[in-house]
């Protein structure tokens, strides 16, 4: 299973295309939408959110909502769009206008002008800009739904806001009140401070970050390989994290604190009663670079957004004249679109992970040959 993804920031559409689902995959639009709207929404977005209702368009690979075993191809269109075509028109416009060239500290702009040989940083934000998550949202969904027929359920919540931490240990089922919170945190008395630091740095023209974790149930142990690296489910899940932007940190179960404890604090240890079990999970579900039948657990780590209103300082591209860093709008925190974000990526990751075990080339196949597994 392979996921392209294409399109700018303020261009017409943002588009993906999922080679090698099954056939008979029945697609649930709403579920998509849903998401969709999942990621827009969180205290502290910007105003762009207000211009954009993201819905996912299935351009083909489905006919009557069950895909067909080819290519899924979709579309999420930009309204914003209507604002911009004199500026960003692939088929021709106007590019003096809306240049940029005071590059952003922490954002693509100066290294990536360089690498691309641009001199508007215009032609390298449009494409880093992290709308382009809109789409990984879509296929992400389609994911959770191949991964839900065999049982797997991915979730998650935040956990802190620029420091502001909720440091409770919580059951998967308890993360789902996550997502009506204007935070998407448990603890609403955390919550509250959270976003009072979000006001607070609002007014100073700043931004927040914050910690997000990520759990998956349901999962039977042995996907991944202790065999090949390159086939690790922690390294594929993290990747996958990190390919997300402003993610800068990830950990699995204990993580870092790892390091802080001895063997016999960290190691889950084994009993059999019938069958095989622990009372710790501090490997987060992988072991050996394979899922060992427990929760997966994951954290991720988002950096404040690189726009400040308040401007960084920087240097013009091309006067190299010292400026403050072009700003027009911005996200103050963006915390639970990367949630919705982080769970669409790892569900999509596992997928992979999960089809490249049991290939099926249609959903029958696929579910029986998982239910055919011999696993913990
Ligand atoms: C982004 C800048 C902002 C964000 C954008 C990511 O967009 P704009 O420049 O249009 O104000 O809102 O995120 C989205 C549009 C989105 O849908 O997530 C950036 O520079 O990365």
């Amino acid at each position: 299973m392979k996921l392209t993804t294409a399109g700018e920031s303020h261009g017409k559409c943002l588009v993906g295309i999922i080679e090698g689902l099954p056939s008979n995959l029945k697609i649930n639009i709403d579920e998509i939408n849903r998401f969709l709207s999942l990621r827009q929404s969180g205290y502290g977005r910007g105003a762009r959110q207000k211009i954009e209702s993201d819905k996912a368009e299935i351009l083909s690979g489905a006919r009557n909502l069950l895909t067909l075993g080819s290519p899924l191809a979709f579309a999420v269109v930009n309204k914003d769009y209507e604002n911009w075509r004199d500026v960003i028109a692939p088929e021709g416009c106007d590019v003096a206008k809306k240049q940029v060239t005071a590059v952003r500290p922490g954002h693509a702009d100066l290294t990536g002008l360089i690498k691309y040989g641009q001199t508007d940083a215009r032609n390298i934000l449009e494409r880093a800009s992290a709308r382009e998550t809109a789409v990984r949202v879509v296929a992400g969904t389609v994911a959770r739904q191949y991964l839900r027929l065999l049982g797997v359920e991915v979730s998650g919540y935040v956990k802190s806001v620029c420091g502001v931490a909720d440091n409770g240990e919580y059951t998967f089922e308890q993360l789902e009140a996550a997502k009506s919170q204007p935070l998407f945190m448990l603890d609403k008395e955390v919550q509250q401070k959270a976003m009072r630091k979000i006001d607070e740095l609002q007014k100073e023209g700043d931004t927040a970050g914050g910690i997000i974790e990520i759990r998956v149930k349901g999962l039977k142990s042995g996907f991944g390989s202790c065999m090949e690296y390159s086939e690790k489910l922690d390294a594929r899940l993290t990747a996958a994290l990190m390919s997300v932007q402003a993610i800068k940190g990830v950990e699995v179960g204990l993580g870092f604190d790892v390091a802080n404890r001895a063997g016999s604090a960290v190691h889950d240890e084994i009993y059999y009663n019938g069958k095989f079990y622990r009372t710790t999970n501090n490997a987060g579900g992988i072991e050996g670079g394979m899922s060992n039948g427990e929760e997966i657990i994951l954290r991720a780590a988002m950096k404040p957004i690189p726009t400040l209103m308040k401007g960084l300082n920087t240097v013009d591209y091309m006067t190299k004249q010292p400026v403050k860093a072009s700003k027009e709008r911005s996200d103050v925190c963006a915390i639970c679109a990367a949630e919705i974000i982080l769970e669409s990526v790892t569900a999509f990751a596992l997928s992979q992970a999960v089809s490249e075990r049991l290939g099926g080339d249609n959903m029958d196949e696929v579910k029986a040959r998982y239910s055919a597994l011999k696993g913990l």
